[in-house]
């Protein structure tokens, strides 16, 4: 049934692109400040896993060297986002602070993915920014909305977005940014520490716990818990983690079982198993129920808007 959707694209095409920027950056600004490497840029976090991944927190990068470097790579990123039901009422403000913040400078293709797309709200992009609008069923729980993503988005990477972008990120809808967030964030396989959880042992994390799950990871297991309002990277990699996500939903489907935290439990089982070349900190993923800054958290890039679930949801 789904092999039917109406996939609908509006706005110019943009050629298709090589599938596999250089990994080598070539900054055209040369006068910035020296690394050295007897005094690290934070003393306060981690930024670098155990295997050897960084951590992107303010102070970790040079903005201006990044920039530099990526403008000249004439990448595309693929941004999906996901407004079914109430939930379009999120795409205003997505759509308009992502232009002012989000990848400035570089080619954006959107992909909004809604049951209503006569819904989707005009919004001025910038250029070499583009906004296609994919028809999806609205399913009745909001637990299927959202796990059902994993298998579209494969699916659509599948039609078309290979095609069409170099990366891609995959992002919640009740979302709004506030502050710069470039391609410091780019990687292979891309994932971000959940805001509640990243001062917590491992023990405390809300991973599926039960062994007949696809998703399962003892209590002895696991690096991070990521939140699954954000994954990215390269899009054959997200390709790869969003078909195994599929693969384990259908399967724990077949035996009547649903992960605690639906497709965030798999997409930490993924990440367990398959390492995130680059993590980003919680100020690429807050939440506005938390409240102030930690000290830490020295910007606020992207968070989670405070919703009443009771009135956006199809069912509580
Ligand atoms: C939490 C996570 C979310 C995901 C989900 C697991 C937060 C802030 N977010 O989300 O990343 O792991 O749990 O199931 O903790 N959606 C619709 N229409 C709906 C319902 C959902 O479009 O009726 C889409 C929309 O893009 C939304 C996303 O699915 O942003 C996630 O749903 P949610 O935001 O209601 O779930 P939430 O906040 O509990």
């Amino acid at each position: 049934m789904l092999r039917s959707f109406c996939s609908q694209s509006i706005t110019q095409s943009i050629p298709a692109l090589p599938a596999t920027p250089r990994d080598v950056l070539q900054p055209k600004r040369a006068n910035y400040g020296q690394p050295l490497a007897l005094i690290p840029q934070r003393n306060d976090v981690l930024t670098v896993t155990p295997w050897l991944a960084p951590i992107v927190w303010e102070r970790t990068f040079d903005p201006d060297m990044i920039d530099s470097a990526y403008k000249s790579l004439n990448i595309t990123i693929a941004t999906t986002v996901f407004a079914v039901g109430k939930y379009t009422q999120f795409l205003q403000d997505f759509l308009e602070t992502a232009e002012k913040y989000y990848m400035s400078g570089l080619r954006v293709h959107y992909y909004v993915f809604t049951d209503q797309p006569r819904e989707v709200p005009r919004v001025e992009l910038a250029a070499g920014r583009k906004i296609s609008i994919i028809q999806v069923p609205k399913y009745s729980r909001w637990q299927e909305i959202s796990l059902r993503r994993m298998e579209i988005i494969e699916r659509h990477i599948n039609e078309t977005i290979h095609r069409e972008a170099d990366y891609i990120f995959c992002m919640d809808v009740d979302m709004k940014f506030h502050d710069r967030w470039g391609p410091e964030t780019l990687g292979t396989l891309v994932g971000v520490l959940h805001p509640w959880f990243y001062e917590f042992t491992r023990d405390k994390f809300t991973y599926e716990r039960r062994p007949e799950s696809t998703a399962y990871i003892p209590m002895e297991e696991g690096d991070f818990y990521y939140m699954a309002a954000v994954f990215g990277g390269r899009v054959k990699e997200v390709h790869a983690l969003t078909k195994k996500c599929h693969e384990h939903l259908d399967k724990d489907k077949s035996k009547n079982l649903e992960a605690i935290w639906q497709e965030e439990s798999h997409l930490n089982w993924y990440f367990l198993h398959n390492k995130p070349t680059k993590v980003l900190s919680p100020e690429y993923l807050w939440d506005d129920q938390k409240g102030g800054l930690p000290s830490e958290i020295k910007r606020k890039r992207f968070s989670a808007v405070i919703k009443n679930k009771e009135a956006v949801r199809e069912n509580v």
